[in-house]
């Protein structure tokens, strides 16, 4: 069996699919259920359809195209990501996943491979927490680890609900629906940058994802009494901003003193209410990402985030009010999964490394419905959720080759 993946044939749609979106080149910004979202989603379709793939669509707009195997009542093998695009971010997050995973199954198509199992790859709604403040919104669905009234829980920046948004951009249904049994898929595997430095560092051309971090995110509500700049003294504020500075700042203090490197914190949202330059701030809306890859460490940094908070508002006078919007469990990835990613790897004489993912990825979900791991590519810097984001077409192409090996071998 000789497969070959058209490198160039994926570094064009890379590109193709990179111009629906709403600032400039070389950024992108595809915010779920926006208009380029639905012309990117539309052009996907359209490629998953010339490959001769099955195209479906389930009620939140997971996007699902098969290859029927020989033995089609059999768990598939599946594979995919995103192509949601934070602002301002870059072209490969999500994308070499979803148009490398096509690009596997049309090679293995031209080898002549008729594998036993049907492979499926997957575009995932929403991996971003952009407009609906959660990541992973659609592999949560997809795993049962969110709850289908969502659809009138979750609300974007100007008040419409998931289930609002979804139904006008033509995904209807029921959300309870989403969800997939045990046993829909026999592995799963996601192509992806890695988003950090090491292998562009060490000179290795792939990584074998062994573990995925564990995602908590928070949203915290800071209530002060505002007035005038000038006319009210030191001693008689109640600043919220300055409250919720000080909390940033211990989030930071309790990743750095979590004892290991793989803890991080990061204050990436901040409103100040009413935000004029000569106003105390009278209300803040702060939101909080904190990971590890251990769980019960993540959990650590949370509670010092707590006591945090109960102090600096109740020296302040300051009430605070907190929303966990999500603290998920890391994942651990599939040994069986893990060693065919390896071995595919070593047959095509590509060096490898273990290691873990820092990002979160809808892998972290689909691990809960079926053996899974991931496979990384080197990324220029390190660099992601940025326009300089960059992985080289050489790069991508043995992704997808790897990729098509391992999914070939577990579909056996
Ligand atoms: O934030 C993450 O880890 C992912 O890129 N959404
Ligand atoms: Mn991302
Ligand atoms: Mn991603």
């Amino acid at each position: 069996m000789r497969i070959e993946i058209d490198g160039t044939r994926l570094w064009n749609e890379l590109g193709t699919l990179a111009g629906f979106s709403d600032t400039p080149r070389p950024s992108v910004t595809r915010i779920v259920f926006s208009d380029q979202d639905a012309r990117a989603r539309a052009y996907v379709k359209g490629l998953f359809t010339d490959a001769g793939l099955a195209v479906r669509e389930d009620a939140v707009g997971n996007t699902f195209a098969r290859w029927e195997g020989r033995e089609p009542a059999l768990a598939a093998i599946g594979t995919g990501s995103h192509i949601d695009a934070i602002p301002h971010a870059g072209a490969f997050d999500g994308t070499v996943g979803v148009l490398g995973g096509l690009e596997a199954i049309r090679a293995l198509q031209r080898a002549g491979v008729r594998p036993r199992r049907s492979l499926e790859v997957l575009l995932f709604t929403s991996e971003e927490p952009t407009r609906f403040g959660i990541g992973c919104l659609g592999s949560r669905l997809l795993a049962g680890s969110l709850d289908a009234g969502a659809g009138e829980t979750l609300r974007d920046k100007d008040g419409r609900t998931l289930n609002e948004v979804r139904t006008a951009a033509g995904f209807d249904g029921d959300l309870a629906g989403v969800r997939l049994g045990p046993g829909y898929y026999a592995g799963f595997v996601e192509l992806h940058i890695e988003q950090g430095p090491l292998l562009e560092r060490d000179g290795v051309p792939l990584g074998v994802v062994t573990a995925i971090a564990a995602p908590a995110s928070l949203r915290l509500f800071f209530e002060g009494e505002g007035g005038h700049a000038g006319a009210v003294l030191m001693p008689a504020r109640r600043d919220a901003f300055l409250a919720a500075a000080e909390v940033a700042l211990a989030v930071e203090a309790a990743a750095k003193e979590s004892g290991a490197v793989d803890t991080v914190g990061t204050a990436g949202v901040c409103e100040v209410f009413p935000g004029a330059i000569n106003s105390i701030p009278s209300r803040v809306k702060l939101e909080l990402d904190i990971r590890d890859i251990d769980g019960d460490r993540r959990d650590a940094v949370l509670r010092k985030v707590d006591e945090a908070i109960a102090e600096i508002c109740g020296r302040r006078k300051v009430e605070a009010r907190k929303e966990v919007i999500n603290a998920d469990s890391p994942a651990v990835c599939d040994a069986s999964i893990v060693s065919a990613l390896s071995t595919a790897c070593e047959r095509h004489g590509l060096a490898h490394r273990k290691m873990v993912s820092r990002a979160y990825h809808d892998s972290l979900f689909m691990a809960r419905l079926a053996p899974a791991a991931m496979l990384f590519i080197p990324c220029r810097g390190g660099f992601s959720h940025r326009p300089e984001e960059y992985a080289s077409p050489e790069a991508i192409a043995q992704g997808a080759l790897v990729l098509a090996e391992a999914m070939a071998t577990l579909a056996l």
